[in-house]
Formats: C-alpha cells, structure tokens, sequence
C-alpha cells in the first residue's frame, strides 16, 4: 500500500521516527523514496548569488547580514547577461535547475522587473527556474510567475520555538505568509530548513513537523547543515553529530514521500560516506557547482566522482514535475497528484 500523504504530523510521531535505530530508520525511508522515485536519480541545482551581501536582516547564521563582520562586502544587483552566462555554464555542466538568491529582506517593486528579465533568460535556456529573494508580496509572486518563474525558495530555517533565539527582524508567520503567497500564485514552492543551530532534537521534529503540515507539502526541501562562517552570533556552535543529520534526511523523506529532500548547505565538509547515507536515507537533491551563495561546495570533480561511486545520475529534466515519471525500480508510473489524470500534468510517463 503506498504511504499516505499526510498534514497532521503529531510531534511525537516525527520524535519517535528521529529516535528509532538508525537501520530501521534507512530501512523506512529507502522503502519511502522507492514508491515515488528512482533511488539512483539525484536532481541537480546550481545556485548563484544575484546580490550579494550587505542586508538589513539579523539571521544569526547568515554572512550576508550587513551587521556582521563576516568580511562579505555588499555588492549591487549583477547584470542579466553575466547570469544568463553564469546559467549556460551551469546547464552545460548538468544542472537541471538554476537557482538565483538575493541578500534582501524582501525585493522592492523597482527590482522584479530586472529579476523577470534573468528569469526569463534562464527559462529560455531550457532550465528550471528558482528564485530566493526574502518576503514576497502576492502581486510580486505573480509577477514572478508570469517570468516564467517555476519555484520559489524560502525556508522556515527551524522549528516555531527555537526560531526567536536565531531571527529577530522577521516572525515565523511573515515566512508563512510569503509561503502562501507563493503557492497562491502557482509557484512551486521549496522550502526547508538547517540543522546544527543549537537546537534540540524535539526542535528538529518541530521543523519537520511545520513543513509537513504546511497546506502543501513544499516540492523541494532543502536540508541545510549550519555552515559556521566566522563573524556569525552562531559560529561557534557545538557540531551537530553526523547521524542526526542523517535522521533528518530520512523523517523528511517518510514525512514528504513526494518531495525532493535537498542535501544544501554543508556538503563541503561531509565526508563521501557521510553523502552516502545520506542519499539511502532518501535524499536525491543537491546543489551542483564550487559555491553556494557566498561559501564553499564540493568541487565538480568530487561530485562527478562521487556520482560514478555511488552510481548515481543526475535526474532528467524530463521528469516534469518532483514525484513525475517512470521509477525505474518497479516499472510504475507515478504522478504527483494522483488526484490528477496523467494526461493533465503533460508529463512524459
Ligand atoms: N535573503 C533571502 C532569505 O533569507 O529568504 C534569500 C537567501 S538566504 C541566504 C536562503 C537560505 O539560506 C536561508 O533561509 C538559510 O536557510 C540558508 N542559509 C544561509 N546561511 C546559511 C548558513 N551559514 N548555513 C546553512 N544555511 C544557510
Ligand atoms: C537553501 O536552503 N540553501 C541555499 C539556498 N536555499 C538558497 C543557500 C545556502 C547558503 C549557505 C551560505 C552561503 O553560501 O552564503
Ligand atoms: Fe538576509 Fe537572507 Fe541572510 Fe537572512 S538569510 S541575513 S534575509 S540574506
């Protein structure tokens, strides 16, 4: 019987799934990621920092926050023709997906004009589109939208209760009000969070808990291990054990069956075997490329030789929509609604 897509995660439950013994754990999940995924297909993102540096927020992991000394200087908004360049680099390289992130507490209306034009470049591309740009107004989601925007990127970073002692300069519903905005336009929405903060174990079900029982579960979800930048309130912080970073992966796999689980940030310092289980315990999402926004990733050469080891392949764009396509596995077609009739969703399966 296939896992039931489900909103009302209790936190116990989640705690209970964090808490079994690590081979029960894989177990469940691999058993998860199979029902709607080729286990051997790992979705690839490429991320570029479109302004960089230099915002008012106060997120106490972020080196980009203008109140920190992290020694991330503010840069203006880059021209469209250097992203467009950034993006053909990117799709030639094997990325399916472009993601363009902006260090704004949120876009003023004078800047959508000149994101819609480097969204619309990327889409004629041929790659997926992705923008993470802080609060969105429903009229700024819209015209996203109408760029050709396919997914948005904004994270719920942690759980409810834990949230205060990170961020200051924006609530936990602010976030949630930009969520709804961006799923009101149509957008796809991804959305995740890090881990190694600080928080509890309980917190860490507490973040599963709020993605899980948003009103959809987000198509992407990133899972980000803190990258300690020094100058941060959070540099300093006790390393999170490696295992529970695992754990993570997994609950987010059994809580989200249909949703690419994203290893983001903090993949430069894992070890291969570390990746390794991460992707058993359901994960088939990276970020591709030697940045991220302003800090390291693996360089491509470990990526692809990671890749031949593990035997993994980055997922076709053919898959048109996350939980879309052909599990090679089984031989079952899966769709992401299945509520949706296959024809409906234009995908290829
Ligand atoms: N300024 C926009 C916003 O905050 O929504 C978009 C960019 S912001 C850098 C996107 C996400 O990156 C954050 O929500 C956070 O989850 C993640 N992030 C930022 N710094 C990080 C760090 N040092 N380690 C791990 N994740 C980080
Ligand atoms: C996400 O969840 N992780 C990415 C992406 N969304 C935008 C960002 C990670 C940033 C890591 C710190 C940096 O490179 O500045
Ligand atoms: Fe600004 Fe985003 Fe960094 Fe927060 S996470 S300080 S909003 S760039």
């Amino acid at each position: 019987m296939p896992t039931e897509i489900r909103h009302d995660w209790r936190r116990e439950e989640l705690l209970a799934l964090l808490a079994l013994p690590l081979p029960e754990l894989l177990y469940r999940a691999a058993a998860v990621h199979r029902e709607h995924f080729d286990p051997a297909e790992v979705q690839v993102s490429t991320l570029l920092s479109v302004k960089t540096g230099g915002c008012p927020e106060d997120c106490g992991y972020c080196p980009q926050a203008q109140r920190y000394a992290t020694g991330v200087d503010a840069g203006k908004l880059m021209d469209t023709a250097q992203v467009l360049e950034k993006a053909r680099q990117a799709r030639d390289a094997g990325a399916s997906r472009f993601c363009m992130g902006a260090a704004w507490r949120s876009p003023k209306d004078r800047d959508i004009p000149k994101v819609a034009a480097m969204i619309a470049g990327v889409k004629a591309l041929g790659l997926e589109t992705c923008a993470t740009l802080g609060m969105l107004s429903a009229d700024q989601a819209g015209a996203l939208r109408d760029a050709g925007l396919d997914y948005y990127n904004h994270n719920l970073d942690t759980a409810p209760e834990f949230y205060g002692e990170v961020i200051h300069t924006r609530q936990y519903q602010d976030r949630l009000d930009t969520l709804d905005h961006v799923r009101e336009a149509g957008l796809k929405t991804c959305c995740g969070g890090i881990v190694g903060m600080g928080e509890t174990r309980e917190q860490r079900a507490g973040l599963l808990q709020a993605l899980a029982n948003l009103p959809a579960h987000p198509d992407s979800v990133p899972i980000n291990r803190l990258v300690q930048v020094a100058g941060t309130p959070l540099a300093g912080t006790a390393e999170l054990d490696p295992f529970e970073f695992v754990r993570m992966v997994a609950v987010a796999r059994i809580a989200m069956p249909r949703s690419m689980v994203r290893l983001s940030a903090g993949r430069e310092q894992m070890s291969d075997e570390l990746q390794a289980l991460c992707f058993a315990a359901g994960a088939n999402s990276i970020f591709h490329g030697e940045k991220l926004l302003t800090t390291g990733n693996p360089d491509v050469e470990r990526d692809q030789a990671l890749f031949a080891r593990l035997g993994l392949r980055p997922m076709p764009l053919s898959r048109c929509e996350p939980g879309h396509g052909t599990v090679a596995a089984t031989g079952a077609t899966v769709h992401a609604d299945i509520t949706e009739p296959a024809s409906a969703c234009g995908c290829a399966a």
